[in-house]
């Protein structure tokens, strides 16, 4: 099928140059001047249907991606870049369409015939004046709401915040939640350990003690409330992109970056909007970060109310709990004293050795 495809195309260019190579010889028995006249008509009504076809041509284009759009800003900050998006995208498309329909018009209009001649027109201040003026000023502004809205994401979070941390490594992230204390621990990268300590919380620090993970990245907000999410990175550059939420932040080992926003939408009321009982928001990983990269994601759950997220919280078991260092083994009476683990690895070694 392909090969009939390919042989069709090349058909229609042998036919389409031998048909302009039968016209040349056939113009060269003709008046020249008549030639030059009718090329000229036929060049400005191509220019006429290339406007007409290139324009239907990005009209269906936008058609045919529109349901592959993301559904509405689930978040406050997103509502305002979706605005400027689309203020931005109505301002240069009618700019475009008044550009591309005069460039196309002057062609057709001004084309070459045996009468007429070339107007000289080398300058006009006052014509340079608004076509500079005028885009600089609607750039400005363009730029002022950006900045408006730019400083409002990167303040500082409401004191009444959710706090969460969100931690990329190779290949999917953790979330970790303060317990009662709404504290996060402190960490230490030297103590990570994939089996017992997966972010290298330090049991020093009590704070740590009543602190919830979930190694498989949920993050669990609320609707309406504000929530700050702290966000680091165990090994590479990852970074979190929250496409539903129009928000992304870099993920740097040894650098804390943050996030704030407020949901709007809960994942019960976006299903309803999508019409797909499945949705789920995604945490995705928005920096290629090693061969599983495109297999990294998390998944945001957005409760209706408080309650339903402290129910959720309530049901999980501090990471503490189930991976606290076991205390020092003290032998029981008439039991062997536990072998040295220096001494066993040791001996391991030189058996294997032999
Ligand atoms: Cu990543």
């Amino acid at each position: 099928m392909s090969f009939i495809i390919l042989a069709l195309v090349v058909l229609v260019f042998v036919i389409i140059y031998q048909v302009a190579k039968a016209s040349e010889y056939a113009s060269d028995l003709r008046n020249p001047k008549e030639v030059a006249a009718e090329t000229n008509r036929t060049m400005a009504w191509l220019f006429v249907a290339m406007f007409v076809l290139g324009m239907w041509g990005i009209w269906e284009c936008h058609r045919m991606m529109m349901p592959y759009m993301l559904p509405v800003s689930a978040s406050d900050h997103g509502v305002n870049y979706d605005s400027m998006l689309e203020v931005t995208v109505i301002v240069t498309g009618i700019v475009f369409f008044i550009t591309q329909a005069l460039l196309f018009w002057f062609s057709w209009r001004y084309q070459a015939k045996e009468k007429t001649t070339a107007f000289y027109f080398p300058h006009n201040n006052k014509l340079e004046l608004i076509w500079t003026t005028v885009p600089a000023l609607t750039m400005a502004i363009l730029v002022a709401i950006g900045l408006k809205h730019w400083f409002k994401m990167t303040s500082d979070a409401p004191a009444n915040a959710q706090v969460v941390e969100l931690v990329g490594k190779q290949f999917n992230w953790v979330t970790r939640y303060p317990g009662k204390d709404k504290a996060l621990g402190k960490r230490d990268f030297r103590l990570i350990s994939d089996a017992k300590n997966v972010l290298g919380q330090d049991w020093n620090d009590r704070a740590n003690h009543d602190d919830i993970i979930n190694e498989t990245g949920e993050l669990h907000i609320v609707k309406g409330k504000p929530v700050k999410i702290v966000i680091g990175s165990r090994d590479v550059i990852h970074s979190v992109g929250l496409p539903h939420f129009r928000l992304k932040m870099d993920a740097v080992p040894g650098i804390t970056t943050t996030l704030w926003f407020t949901p709007i939408v809960s994942t019960k009321e976006m299903k309803a909007i999508t019409g797909n009982e499945n949705f789920v928001y995604e945490i995705a990983c928005d920096q290629m970060c090693g061969n599983g990269h495109y297999s990294m994601r998390g998944t945001i759950i957005v409760h209706d109310t408080q309650t339903q997220l402290d129910a959720w919280l309530l049901m999980q078991t501090p990471y503490y709990t189930a991976n606290k260092p076991k205390p020092e083994a003290t032998p029981a009476e008439g039991e062997a004293a536990p072998a040295n683990p220096a001494t066993t690895t040791d001996s391991t070694k030189t058996i294997s050795m032999r």
